[in-house]
């Protein structure tokens, strides 16, 4: 199945965190790399005051399971010492989300696949439409260039 993974750092040597995470995914023999996005520096959206991130997409291929692909992710995560914060979206070495498993639309406890964030996420959908900009997003029937070229900042009163 091809996935689309979203990864994040905004802590310690924020390039060297996704590039060691991108070698543990490479390790996995389950798990190959087709493509990478650049790594984009982003403001940090939402959660607490906090610096600015690297961001990143990968397109994957996987034979595990969505709930086992996750399970991976989480096992990286804590690899790289990240520590798990009660702190809604606060600063993280490392952040692995899945964003798309092949067209699967999934809505589970642990799971929401395509991830609900896509289109309100500016530095997913950049790196995504860099590496698939015809890939088109499942529920909104939409490719991920034109969900880049509809993103606007909600406005705040
Ligand atoms: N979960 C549900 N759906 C998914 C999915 N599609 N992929 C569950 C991955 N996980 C998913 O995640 C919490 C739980 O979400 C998981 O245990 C899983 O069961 P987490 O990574 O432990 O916690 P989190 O990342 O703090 O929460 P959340 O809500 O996933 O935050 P996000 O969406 O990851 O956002 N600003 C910039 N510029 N760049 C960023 O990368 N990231 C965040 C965090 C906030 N602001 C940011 C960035
Ligand atoms: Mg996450």
């Amino acid at each position: 199945v091809i996935c689309y993974i979203g990864i994040g750092s905004n802590l310690d040597n924020r390039r060297k965190n996704i590039l060691r995470a991108i070698g543990l995914l490479k390790k996995d023999k389950n798990i190959k790399l087709i493509k990478k996005s650049r790594l984009y520096e982003t403001n940090p959206l939402a959660g607490p005051a906090q610096g600015k991130y690297l961001n990143a997409v990968l397109k994957i291929e996987t034979v595990y399971s969505p709930h086992t692909l996750l399970d991976k992710f989480k096992a990286i995560e804590s690899a790289l010492g990240r520590r798990s914060s009660s702190i809604k979206w606060s600063a993280r070495t490392i952040d692995l989300d899945i964003l798309f498993y092949g067209k699967r639309i999934i809505k589970s406890k642990k799971l929401t696949i395509p991830h609900p964030e896509i289109k309100n996420r500016i530095f997913v959908l950049k790196p995504l439409t860099e590496i698939a900009p015809g890939l088109i997003h499942p529920v909104f029937r939409k490719t991920a260039k034109r969900l880049l070229k509809e993103y606007c900042i909600p406005h705040k009163k």
